[in-house]
């Protein structure tokens, strides 16, 4: 078949030319372009998808180039239910994974992609995950027939030709192919309308073995942006279990005391708890400095000194819109001021963007998600959809560190694991050791939020390490990866592990700690655990900060709210522990002794 290529091919690799040349032949594109990353083509771009009436351009006075994209409203999150891990054997995808024999359901998918993109073009987008040329990083390419994705993963990833040099005749790059699953017949426009496939068609599709990533049907971040959860943490985290690294749902900043001495804090936290947020904090407490390296993703190896060095794969932000203001997060705020992509969000009539939480009043009317009038005082349904999201570049940030890019990485002092937890949690516990840190990961859990379609919101459940919808393998095996990393290396280099919690609420429903900013207050316990200038009390449950060393000056924070934020529940804890155990009987018998031995002896402290 005759392939209409719309640009020069720019590689000589012939692998990935005869990838892309198959695809073509199976989904019959118009033609293929070879994306390049340049501002040009994103302008170009964007000016279709404007014209195609698919975006808005909003007011360039307001938000000099930036665009509003309403999705479908089918289309509006991750679908975990249609995620699958689909490894050559289903016990090798756990219990945690939807599974499928690879052989099926790459027939199934074939079906799907033949002839799938007919009446659009194929975009091929080279990307960089991490500096171009870093020992860290992992080049990609995606094939999508998404424009919207095209000018995301711009932001997103490193789209640069730059990844042909690294790449040469003949090297390694993960395949990932896209549709949104909405062929075009002959004449026939998407007319304003975001093309996905029905739910019940859509597919996430990890290959493990292969490293390779297909998806269709849906046009919505991380269904679709295939270099962030598919690429940079499902398969990478099984390349990071082959390779003995690590690739982690965490965020990373940098913290710098007032006398000038700096560590580097890596966090996870369950999706939609707030690690842009903290990411990007500006603290309360005098002469401190929080600077962002990333907000989602954290990528580790191991430098020659024995210490793990954590890039950024990303080069920017997918951010959840509503609740982010001036006062929860000036820095996100200040990072969209410009060039910015906002999907589901409400438009205001002067072409500006408003959602819940923004931190001002909306207008009397809007225009809402879905693309409809709403008036505040009579709307029954909020604005903007809850997982609406903008799409920024991190060298927008104001506080974006300066090492952000370093192709060595920053080396990681502390590892923070935490989610949203009303009760029982203290405000901040340190492991004993790696393998109790461990343990405590393992056992993370959070109230859901709206960042997966198919999930109640409103009840806990348990999220090993913030990882449990992106693990390209079995849970049990990713938990004894963790303990076979902390045999690499001694116990002094190794990162201090700390649980924290943000959202602990009093019977009554009060927050008991003011967040945002204020959780400096604990980054500063963390930091000087991590300088050995302050002493912990030993616990039941871990290492307590003593009263005196949280500084609650300036804040409404009481002392009987400090003693409750740092008391050990006894009884909440064995509830916590029965939740523990359920969990790991889910995770089956491939759990590793070791952390039912943490079990064991949690049950024997408790008494
Ligand atoms: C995200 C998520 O989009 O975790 O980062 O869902
Ligand atoms: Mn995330």
């Amino acid at each position: 078949m005759k392939i209409n290529y719309l640009n020069e091919i720019p590689t000589k690799h012939d692998r990935l030319v005869s990838w892309v040349k198959e695809w073509a032949e199976l989904m019959t594109p118009e033609g293929v372009y070879w994306c390049d990353g340049s501002k040009a083509e994103y302008d170009k771009l964007s000016e279709e998808l404007v014209n195609g009436g698919l975006a808005t351009r909003l007011n360039p006075k307001k938000r000099p180039n930036c665009l509003l994209f309403r999705s479908d409203p089918s289309d509006v999150a991750r679908v975990e239910s249609r995620t699958y891990v689909a490894s050559e054997k289903q016990e090798d995808a756990g219990p945690l994974n939807n599974w499928i024999d690879p052989a099926e359901l790459k027939k199934t998918m074939r079906g799907f992609y033949k002839g799938c993109m007919k009446g659009r073009t194929m975009y091929v987008i080279p990307f960089s995950m991490g500096p171009v040329g870093s020992d860290i990083a992992k080049i990609g390419f995606e094939i999508t027939d998404s424009a919207y994705v095209v000018i995301n993963m711009h932001i997103m990833a490193r789209v640069t030709p730059e990844v042909y040099e690294v790449l040469g005749a003949d090297g390694e790059f993960i395949p990932t192919v896209h549709s949104v699953g909405k062929p075009l017949a002959r004449g026939e426009k998407d007319n304003g309308v975001w093309p996905c496939a029905p739910v019940k068609d859509k597919y996430i599709a990890h290959f493990p073995e292969t490293r390779e990533i297909w998806s269709y049907g849906s046009g919505y971040g991380g269904n679709a942006l295939l270099g962030k959860k598919c690429l940079a943490l499902r398969i990478a985290s099984v390349q990071a279990r082959d390779e003995g690294w690590m690739a982690e749902h965490m965020l990373i900043l940098k913290i710098t005391s007032p006398e000038g001495e700096v560590k580097h804090i890596a966090g996870a936290f369950p999706s939609a708890c707030g690690k842009t947020n903290l990411a990007m904090l500006i603290p309360t407490i005098e002469a401190w400095k929080v600077e962002t390296v990333g907000d989602d993703i954290a990528w580790m190896k191991f430098g020659a000194d024995g210490r793990l060095y954590a890039i950024n794969p990303e080069s920017g932000f997918f951010g959840v819109a509503p609740g982010t203001s001036m006062a929860s997060n000036p820095n996100a705020m200040h990072s969209i001021a410009k060039d910015t992509i906002f999907t589901n969000v409400a438009l205001t009539e002067d072409g500006d963007i408003w959602w819940e939480g923004i931190g001002y009043d909306p207008p009397d009317t809007l225009i809402d998600w879905k693309g409809n009038k709403w008036n505040a005082a009579t709307a029954k349904e909020p604005a903007a959809h809850p997982n609406a999201r903008f799409t920024a570049k991190a060298a927008n940030c104001p506080v974006i560190a300066d090492n952000w890019e370093d192709p060595a990485g920053v080396p990681i002092d502390a590892f923070l694991f935490g989610g949203r937890r009303p009760s029982t949690i203290p405000l901040v516990n340190q492991a004993t050791d790696w393998v109790h840190g461990t343990f405590v990961g393992s056992a993370a859990g959070s109230e859901i939020t709206a960042a997966a379609l198919d999930l109640k919101a409103g009840t806990v459940r348990r999220d090993p390490m913030a990882m449990r919808p992106f693990i390209g393998y079995h849970v049990a095996d990713f938990l004894q990866h963790w303990l076979n990393i902390g045999n690499k290396t001694s116990d002094d280099k190794l990162p201090k592990i700390f649980f924290v919690n943000w959202f602990r609420k009093t019977k009554d429903g009060r927050w008991l700690w003011p967040g945002f900013g204020d959780n400096s207050r604990v980054l500063e316990w963390v930091f000087k655990r991590c300088t050995g200038k302050v002493d912990a009390v030993k616990t039941a449950i871990g290492l307590l900060p003593k009263k005196e060393d949280i500084n609650i000056s300036g804040t409404d924070v009481t002392s009987a709210d400090l003693e409750a934020l740092l008391s050990v529940d006894i009884d909440g804890w064995k509830e916590e522990l029965s939740a523990i155990k359920e969990s790991y009987k889910i995770y089956g018998d491939r759990v590793p002794r070791e952390l039912l031995d943490q079990i064991d002896a949690l049950e024997k402290r408790l008494g």
